[in-house]
């Protein structure tokens, strides 16, 4: 049986790729777990096999994970999988911070987890277990990145050789291609609550709705994925997801904490962040390539719509998370190339203020800001920095007078 390798097996993978690929049949996917046991344990306890709890629709038993490595026990069986001849696919999904870029999307060769892993060790990271693996791959395999980054595939892969190149590791340009994709589906993490309810300690919540675009280029087979899209350019679809889904999360998920709210659902459901999640998004949508500015109004509607559910329980604070790694595509993107074109973009700067206003009460409350960067911000604002010295950090310092404005 032909297999995925995919790295990350958090509650999204869970909920979209492996839900895919259950109704695709024919293919299994070994996990990889690049941190704790946890997933690990819980999974093999019950034959690697979840419920997919489906709000508003029937639960949905996935089964099609035949293992699940966790990587610091045994680097060595990871990297051995992903020259492996069964493994056509490697699937990735760690999150934003995951890949270690600098804020213009190169690899960070200055973070320490990279230079450990450039300097032999280990390897700990995403980029290092790839460049390492994929220069003993002898047969083509796909690497495909489904996480919420710009340009995930082409990225991923120019950080790959970067590292390849400073480690001096041969890997042949040929062997491995790197699809762009835009994945979307709204999965939260799993509750006590849905524990108990479903009897499945490893349970996934999730909405009805899924999407996935992938750019079609397999460098060999792929499952035969329902209702997927190929096509020969991500990047409109990316940057209407990013920029209206992913913009309108952020925006809710600082401005609703600070007005004391827990959950997606509760914060679009009070009016002024409900206008103000639409304005966002239309301020975006004009920033779209025209194929898909058309379909902007009916999008943004059905995305309010998804956000008031309020069976998702989709916590504010975890969206809140990461906002150095986050912001940049998927606010000031749309703000730099608006003020290009002369215009104003009032909702997309002060969701960004809403941001610094978050990082600042975080800080005032003693509390941990869980960002990559979040003891640098905290220190910032400890000794008295000015909102632009937080921008600059996060690398919007050139947009800081319209920020500010
Ligand atoms: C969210 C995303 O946590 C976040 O930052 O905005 O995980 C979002 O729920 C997904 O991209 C939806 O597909």
């Amino acid at each position: 049986m032909p297999r995925i390798l995919h790295i990350g097996v958090g509650n999204f993978c869970r909920a979209h790729l492996a839900d895919y690929t259950q109704d695709a049949g024919d293919w299994s996917i070994c996990g990889v777990s690049l941190r704790s046991p946890g997933v690990r344990d819980g999974l093999k306890a019950q034959g690697f096999g979840y419920t997919l709890a489906i709000q508003g629709q029937e639960a949905k038993y996935i089964d099609v994970f035949d293992d699940v490595l966790v990587a610091p026990e045994n680097p060595a069986a990871v990297l051995s999988q992903i020259a492996a001849l069964d493994v056509h696919v490697i699937s990735i999904t760690v999150t934003e911070k995951g890949y270690h870029l600098t804020p213009d999307n190169r690899l960070n060769r200055a973070d320490p987890m990279i230079a450990e892993d450039l300097a032999g060790h280990g390897p700990h990271t995403l980029i290092g277990f790839l460049a390492r693996g994929l220069a003993n791959r002898t047969t083509p395999v796909t690497v495909l990145s489904c996480d919420n980054r710009n340009g995930n595939g082409e990225t991923l892969r120019a950080a790959v050789l970067d590292f390849a190149e400073a480690a001096h590791l041969r890997i042949d340009q040929a062997i491995a291609s790197f699809p762009n994709s835009m994945v979307d589906r709204i999965t939260p993490a799993t509750t006590e609550a849905l524990r108990k309810q479903t009897g499945d300690a490893m349970a996934v919540p999730t909405e009805p709705f899924r999407e996935w675009v992938i750019e079609d280029s397999f460098a060999g087979p792929r499952p035969d994925w329902p209702d997927v899209q190929f096509v020969t350019d991500v990047a409109p679809h990316e940057m209407r997801k990013l920029r209206m889904l992913n913009a309108a999360h952020s925006m809710l998920a600082y401005a609703g904490t600070l007005a004391g709210f827990e959950f997606v659902h509760q914060a679009v459901g009070a009016e002024v962040l409900r206008n103000e999640a639409r304005a966002v998004m239309s301020e975006a949508a004009q920033t779209l390539p025209p194929d898909v500015r058309h379909q902007a109004p009916a999008y943004a509607e059905a995305l309010i719509e998804r956000f008031d559910n309020p069976h998702i329980n989709h916590s504010l604070r975890q969206i809140a998370m990461d906002g150095s790694q986050k912001l940049p595509y998927r606010i000031f993107d749309s703000i730099r190339e608006r003020s290009a074109d002369g215009a104003k973009s009032p909702a997309l700067c002060k969701a960004v203020r809403a941001w610094l206003a978050f990082c600042r009460e975080e800080t005032a409350a003693a509390r941990p800001i869980q960002d990559p960067l979040g003891a640098e911000i905290s220190q910032l604002i400890a000794s008295g920095a000015a909102d632009q010295a937080l921008l600059e950090l996060i690398g919007a310092g050139h947009l800081s007078a319209v920020i500010l404005e």
